[in-house]
């Protein structure tokens, strides 16, 4: 029997998948100044590494891994189990890897000399959100990359340490939500990726994300709404009026993401309790102030650019203003 002669790429009964995260690397590696293949291995190295976490996460109610170690991190919150296994999971991928010198973490009072003569900095924030772990709503992984400015021969020093967020070469999250989730910039626009776990593989779902201009979302803990500034009240009280939608989940990577697809803002102000803010400059918002940047957004501190603030402190925390740009322009008053 003659059978039809059907196009492979018109046939509707066997959709293209979508690039894998592997092979988009690669064809955009020469789109990186530094187009040596190193920064390709890193990501890769993250991704891989996030891949075990995302197992873990998943059955986290199944294995003793659930609940605190009875031990504070830098910022005092309780570590959780599972935060320390996923600072675990990264730092043996970074480190075995090769291309990255030094390793910023959340989890780490200082930063963790990885033995390596690799030209990278990695600011990392396993797993954030760790409060929502033990309820089964979704956390992330925050990671920032820098370029070493110190040659490889030498000690690592504070300058490789303590750059400014506009010095990022790469950065991004991974969202472990309804589905696993990878999104990441080198600067070049802003990339996402789902995670096919019946194909150990992440694929292009969301090309070239940009977040809308304009939101009508607005994500900050109200419950704090006593210690916040007059600036901040006023501005929550505009979105009420405006009859905007309030979402805050209290996982930071899930807010940013839910925005960025959807437009709004995220605040995490700073308040009587904490003046300086609550969130890490060097790998919570750097990382996500460069992709909101890329994707057409803006990130500030209420009325500083994010990615302009040189730290002096690997833990520092800043108040954080992200999102659609039209709406962080408007929350600085
Ligand atoms: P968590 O304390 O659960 O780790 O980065 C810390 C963070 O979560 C963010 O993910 C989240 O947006 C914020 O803190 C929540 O803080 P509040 O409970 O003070 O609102």
């Amino acid at each position: 029997m003659l059978m039809p002669n059907i196009r492979v790429e018109e046939s509707r009964i066997a959709q293209p998948i979508g690039a894998a995260l592997d092979r988009f690397i690669k064809n955009n590696q020469d789109q990186f100044q530094y187009a040596s293949g190193e920064l390709s291995q890193l990501l890769r190295d993250i991704a891989l590494a996030a891949k075990v976490v995302n197992r873990e996460v998943n059955k986290a109610g199944l294995i003793d891994i659930m609940g605190s170690m009875g031990s504070q991190n830098t910022a005092g919150d309780m570590q959780q189990k599972l935060d320390v296994l996923a600072n675990i999971r990264f730092t043996r991928a970074l480190m075995k890897g090769g291309e990255a010198c030094a390793l910023i973490s959340e989890e780490s009072e200082s930063f963790v000399d990885l033995n390596n003569d690799g030209k990278y900095v990695i600011a990392i924030d396993p797993l954030d959100g760790s409060s929502n772990i033990d309820v089964n709503v979704s956390i992330g992984t925050i990671f920032s990359v820098y370029r070493r400015k110190s040659p490889v021969s030498k000690p690592i020093s504070a300058e490789d340490i303590l750059q400014c967020g506009s010095e990022q070469v790469a950065s991004g999250y991974i969202l472990y939500g309804s589905s696993t989730m990878l999104v990441y910039t080198t600067g070049h626009g802003v990339n996402g990726f789902t995670y096919d776990h019946t194909l150990g593989e992440y694929f292009l779902s969301h090309p070239n994300m940009k977040i809308p201009v304009d939101g009508r979302i607005y994500s900050i803990n109200e419950g704090s709404a006593n210690s916040f500034t007059d600036d901040v009240r006023k501005y929550i009280q505009y979105c009420k009026d405006e009859k905007y939608t309030a979402r805050y989940i209290g996982s930071l990577v899930a807010d940013f993401h839910r925005n960025l697809l959807k437009g709004g803002i995220y605040i995490y102000p700073a308040t009587s309790k904490d003046p300086a803010g609550k969130l890490r400059l060097m790998y919570e918002c750097n990382a996500l102030a460069f992709i909101a940047e890329q994707a057409g957004g803006l990130a500030t501190d209420g009325s500083k650019r994010i990615l302009e603030i040189k730290p002096k402190d690997l833990h520092q925390r800043t108040p954080f203003y992200v999102g659609s740009a039209n709406m962080v322009t408007k929350a600085k008053g």
